[in-house]
């Protein structure tokens, strides 16, 4: 029989079920199998009935329904079971053929198997997909990385089940070698979590330090997704605040305060440490998740230590005021959000340069300007930024943002001063804004610090009345000797 399916899949999870409903809306003959083979009886007769889409119980009845090049994607959880199922599909697969996991697998690992695919004749996809089941099933960001000779084959499938934005250009272009794609998609969680870490403050602070009803901030948020910061998070913010439950209360008042993660920020910030750029909202949202972990540490210690209490009663008693800091709220969320946008870029320019990739950085805030988490009106801005700049030093010193962020200090700093003053958290306003006065300074205390550890470890110091790259130690004691170290970064 003549092979008729386009692509199979294999992975029946929410992320598998909806791409595959997807590729069929898009007129694609799909072949769908999965670890546990009952789950494609299951699809077939539920989710997938009245569509053309096929089935196989075996890897082998999968890869005979094919037409070559043979596509295969994988849509499973990250780790082992991808290792696993590329030894499984190896032996059923010819030269040329290609093999393209879309889960959220580290880039590393996409890197070595590359490698490995390509020794046995075949070629390798590692793509980031972001959109969650309904960007899945309708279209989703798509971040394709991986041996530049499949991408042709791939492409065109790729390209019609993604978003699309403007002028129906889609959110999926080719990223570059190896793992870059999962490279991009791991940058854009990390960005993820900041932008929700963002969120969580500026409702912290309404709630807290302003009294605010779910309601009031319902209407806040809704207001905000009408400007620059209209977004997708902004909007499922909205109206999550705007759920009730059974008793008519608002739900997210009683959904207990620990964040769970999967890992992609985590990655996001070791590699970060590993090329020594500071992202450090990311981080500071990766730890804020870790704190809220402790849940039982917290509710003894709050007990214990005390400080201020959050209540601006002066100002949430005299409505101009109220309005003028919820607008401060709101610039201090923009202006960090615009500083964790430039450290993520930051990031993948450094990885660029030591990978060895050639980033299009313009087409990067085209493919997460529709169908992922991170979609937003404001990723329209950077495209701009580096479309009119390609070669744009940092994001903060682009014309509009730097603007934008004159615009929107004077709020921040009163946002991180008074919450500071209250005693309300606000870890990401204030890390983005001491990273800025940090970034924005041409000469901050490192003397200082370059000075304790020759002291203490003879590591030896440039001097500013001296060509960089001359190197000094001092006797700080004159009990020491004149040994240096060696002046080696890590
Ligand atoms: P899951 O991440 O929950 O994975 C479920 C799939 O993995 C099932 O097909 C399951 O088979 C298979 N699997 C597991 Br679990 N362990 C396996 C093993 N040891 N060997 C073989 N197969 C195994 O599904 P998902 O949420 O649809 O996500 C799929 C991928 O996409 C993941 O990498 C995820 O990180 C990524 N992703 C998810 C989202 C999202 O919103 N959910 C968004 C973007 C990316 P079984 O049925 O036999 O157990």
């Amino acid at each position: 029989m003549e092979p008729k399916a386009d692509i199979a899949l294999i992975g029946l999870a929410v992320m598998g079920q909806n791409l595959i409903l997807n590729m069929n809306d898009h007129g694609y003959t799909v072949v769908a199998y999965n670890r546990s083979t009952e789950k494609v009886d299951q699809f077939l007769a539920n989710e997938a009935k009245g569509t053309k889409v096929l089935g196989a119980r075996s890897i082998e009845e999968m890869v005979a329904q094919l037409k070559r090049p043979r596509r295969v994607m994988m849509l499973v959880k990250a780790g082992k079971p991808v290792d696993e199922f590329i030894e499984q599909l190896i032996p059923h697969l010819e030269p040329g053929d290609i093999i393209i996991d879309g889960g959220n697998s580290l880039f590393e690992d996409t890197n070595r198997r590359q490698k490995y695919v390509e020794s046995k004749g075949l070629l390798y996809i590692g793509t980031g997909v972001s959109g969650g089941e309904e960007g899945a099933r309708h279209g989703p960001s798509i971040m394709p990385g991986g041996s530049p000779a499949a991408w042709p084959h791939v492409k065109d499938i790729l390209q019609a089940v993604s978003a699309k934005v403007e002028g129906g250009v889609p959110c999926c272009e080719w990223v570059g070698e190896m793992g870059a794609g999962h490279y991009v998609k791991m940058v854009h969680n990390g960005i993820e979590y900041g932008d929700m870490q963002l969120i969580c403050e500026a409702y912290n602070i309404m709630k807290n330090g302003l009294g605010m009803s779910a309601q009031e901030m319902h209407e806040v948020f809704a207001e905000w997704n009408k400007g620059e910061l209209d977004s997708y998070l902004i909007e499922i913010s909205r109206d999550i605040l705007a759920k009730k439950d059974d008793d008519g209360s608002p739900l997210v008042d009683k959904i207990l305060d620990t964040a769970g993660q999967k890992g992609t920020g985590k990655w996001t910030v070791i590699n970060s440490q590993d090329l020594g750029i500071p992202i450090t909202l990311m981080a500071e949202a990766v730890y804020s998740r870790c704190v809220s972990a402790l849940k039982d540490e917290r509710v003894k210690a709050s007990r214990k230590l005390k400080g201020p209490t959050p209540k601006l009663t002066g100002i949430a008693a005299d409505a101009k005021r109220k309005q003028a800091f919820i607008d401060d709220i709101k610039s201090a969320l923009y202006a960090s959000k615009i500083v964790s946008y430039a450290q993520g870029y930051m990031l993948m320019g450094a990885a660029a340069k030591e990978y060895k990739w050639s980033l299009n950085y313009g087409g990067i805030a085209l493919m997460w300007r529709g169908g992922c988490i991170i979609r937003s009106r404001f990723l329209g801005k950077i495209k701009e930024a580096y479309d009119k700049n390609p070669k744009l030093m940092n994001l903060m010193l682009d014309d509009y943002f730097r603007g934008e962020i004159k615009k929107a200090q004077k709020g921040w700093r009163n946002v991180v001063a008074t919450a500071a003053r209250r005693g309300i958290p606000a870890p990401a306003f204030s890390t983005a804004l001491a990273f800025y006065d940090q970034y924005r300074n041409a000469v901050l205390p490192a003397n200082l610090l370059q000075a304790q550890r020759d002291y203490f470890g003879a590591h030896t110091y440039e001097r500013t009345d001296k060509p960089r790259g001359e190197f000094f130690h001092t006797n700080w004691t004159g009990k020491g000797g004149t040994t240096a170290a060696g002046t080696y970064n890590v």
